[in-house]
């Protein structure tokens, strides 16, 4: 059986233990979590890893022995949207044992140990904030966090609490960065660049950086039938000018995304004049400033368009990720291993975000991008090939073979 039959089966597997809505539901701090862990348990265990869970909640693949070695670092993240695919995040996890794998039965030839991360919630899909795992090893985690409740009212704290998990203890989580040579994350492109190009897998270059703003518009509600349209205030007609005009004034930035992707309507009913809407605003760059540039257009759009409109509207920030470039070493790492398994090493960036993009606060990072369908993600149609998935477990391996034989420079 080949290393991409298996991380087909694996992903099948763990696709059962997840919900059985249309795709692929895996929440952190859930039952479908709690049988995640005890799958990729035994990934790790059969790549020969010593397993952990840490105080963040993320399953940590050791290699036995290796103390006072340096460690080059895998990983990706467990957690899924809503009604997603089989891929995004589990996909790198799995691949990242496989490559491991193939080290079982020598690992102290190795100059450094090798540990596998399986990180609990990247996605932000449950609670309001992400990237509590990476962020844990990199120092940088806000203890806030663990006080945000989700749509239930449940804190992430006490969610990590149902897994035996003691959210305070993530606070001592921090990473010695001279003892980590650095972290590599495989993981579905989610774009349509490597099929383009009929290329299995590529290097990722750079990850682009998130913001996000809560626009909130209050008018006035009234009667649909009795009040008249001219003097309304109706926010929703507001929030539409706002929408209506992002994706002109964003094509002007080539680079950057623009998405309003949640929105919230008082009184929401058939016969009232909206008096408030609530909507979120995304945007995305590889260029922290175009994107900062990028808000001050959205305020004054925002505030034309409530005067327009006879209506109020805030518009606040309300989370920043700055755009990462990759370690020029791992890069170059990766480009020989992939050129070593008969491939041409694609450089291209990335759209979506990752752990890698809080990692990169510890260490430095590199990806190896996997070809995906259509450049489908975040759907139950996710798919990427069994071929394909073993190109890159060919790849990983080949980049620890390259790393040990450069000899880790820490
Ligand atoms: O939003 C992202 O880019 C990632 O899929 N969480
Ligand atoms: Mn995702
Ligand atoms: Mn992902």
């Amino acid at each position: 059986m080949t290393d991409g039959d298996r991380a087909e089966q694996m992903l099948a597997e763990i696709a059962a233990a997840s919900t059985t809505t249309e795709g692929v539901t895996r929440l952190p701090w859930t039952d479908q979590h709690r049988a995640a862990v005890i799958v990729m348990t035994g990934w790790m265990q059969d790549a020969g890893l010593e397993v952990q869970m840490d105080a963040a909640g993320t399953l940590v693949g050791r290699s036995p022995g290796g103390r006072g070695k340096p460690v080059l670092l895998f990983g990706s993240h467990q957690d899924s949207v809503r009604s997603g695919g089989r891929y995004d995040g589990i996909m790198g996890i799995c691949l990242a044992c496989l490559a491991a794998r193939r080290f079982r039965d020598r690992w102290d030839a190795l100059p450094f140990a090798v540990e596998v991360l399986a990180f609990a919630d990247e996605e932000g899909v449950r609670f309001p904030t992400a990237l509590i795992g990476p962020r844990a090893l990199a120092g940088t985690l806000d203890p806030a966090v663990f006080d945000l409740p989700d749509a239930e009212g449940v804190t992430m704290r006490a969610a990590m609490a149902g897994m035996g998990v003691d959210a305070d203890a993530a606070l001592g989580l921090a990473r010695d960065p001279a003892r980590i040579l650095g972290y590599v994350e495989a993981h579905i492109e989610q774009g349509p660049v490597l099929e383009d190009q009929g290329l299995p897998v590529g290097v990722v270059t750079g990850i682009c950086g998130i913001s996000r703003y809560a626009v909130e518009v209050t008018g006035e509600t009234g009667h649909a039938g009795t009040v008249p349209m001219e003097g309304r205030k109706d926010a929703l007609v507001t929030a539409s000018k706002v929408i209506a005009a992002l994706p002109d004034l964003a094509a002007a930035n080539p680079g950057l995304r623009a998405t309003v992707g949640w929105l919230d309507i008082a009184p929401n009913a058939v016969n009232g004049i909206p008096s408030r809407v609530r909507m979120t605003v995304e945007t995305r760059s590889v260029d922290d400033a175009e994107r900062a540039d990028f808000a001050e257009e959205i305020a004054a759009l925002v505030s034309d368009a409530a005067t327009a409109t006879r209506t109020d509207a805030t518009f606040a920030r309300t989370y920043d990720q700055p755009a990462v470039t990759c370690d020029p070493r791992l890069m170059a790492l990766l480009e020989q291993a992939t050129t070593q398994a008969g491939c041409d090493p694609l450089p291209l960036p990335s759209g979506a975000t990752h752990d890698a993009s809080a990692m990169a606060d510890l260490c430095g990072v590199a990806m190896l991008f996997v070809r995906c369908r259509g450049g489908v993600s975040h759907r139950p149609d996710e798919y990427a090939s069994a071929a394909d998935m073993g190109v890159a477990v060919e790849v990983m391996a080949r980049m620890i073979e390259g790393l040990a034989a450069e000899g880790p420079a820490t």
